[in-house]
């Protein structure tokens, strides 16, 4: 069990692997603070994880918005985890024809994101005297595939950032961690990168036995994340054992 006081602040918290993440670190004993844009999603669940005797509260929050970031962190004089998890796909399309709106948005959610959370609570992570920053990012930053496009490249940049700081603030009591999925199926992913197609949305599963689950990837984040502090994960890539690379995937007829 995690201290009581350990706080863990989670983006992205709304579904998917932001919300089993919020979960299982409440369950592993942290104080969760649960953040997204979308308030009455956030708040049902930290309402949720109270009920069942965790600790939990609910902030909302859009990464992209330096000010209200800086806001936010005026709130805590020490955090013990940041897992920046908010990000996502816009758009399967060719880098000949992809929307330069939809790069500059993932760049923006996926890299500019988890800057600004990881600048604003940095000097808060080191104040704990044992801080944990995760960065999720994906399989999608440590290689390409057709129509990859924007994601990959701000993926690219989301790993980027991870390896950067790790070498920056070595000798400071802050682990950088960084989790990279591959086929994870949840809600809202595939069906917000196809904006709403569910026929586009299924195709990415179609066939695929066990793609990973959201509460696979939260496992990992919080295996990770509970590993004692001299333990830096320095990255760790899991995909579901029907996928062997990015363009490689079984597909049963
Ligand atoms: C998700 C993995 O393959 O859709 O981050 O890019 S992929």
């Amino acid at each position: 069990m995690a201290p009581a006081s350990r706080i863990a602040v989670v983006t992205g918290a709304s579904s998917g692997i932001g919300a089993a993440t919020a979960r299982q670190l409440a369950e592993a004993g942290y104080r969760v603070v649960l953040t997204a844009r979308r308030k009455d999603r956030i708040e049902a669940l930290a309402e949720q994880l109270t009920r069942a005797g965790h600790s939990a509260v609910a902030y909302q929050l859009d990464v992209t918005d330096r000010a209200a970031v800086d806001e936010f962190a005026t709130a805590f004089q020490t955090i013990g985890v940041l897992v920046n998890n908010a990000g996502g796909a816009l758009g399967a399309d060719p880098v000949a024809t992809g929307d330069p709106a939809d790069w500059r948005t993932m760049y923006e959610t996926n890299v500019i994101g988890t800057l600004n959370l990881t600048q604003a609570l940095l000097p808060r992570l080191v104040a704990s005297g044992d801080g944990v920053i995760v960065v999720v990012s994906s399989t999608a930053g440590h290689g390409t595939y057709e129509g990859g496009g924007g994601y990959v490249a701000a993926k690219h940049g989301a790993h980027v950032l991870a390896e950067t700081l790790r070498l920056e603030i070595v000798g400071q009591p802050v682990r950088v961690i960084e989790i990279a999925p591959g086929m994870v199926k949840t809600d809202e992913f595939a069906l917000t990168r196809f904006a709403g197609d569910e026929a586009k949305a299924a195709k990415v599963y179609e066939g695929v036995a066990e793609p990973l689950t959201a509460d696979d990837v939260a496992e990992t984040i919080t295996w990770a994340v509970t590993r004692p502090s001299h333990v830096n994960v320095d990255l760790l890539v899991l995909r579901p054992r029907a996928q062997a690379s990015n363009t490689k995937v079984h597909r049963e007829p």
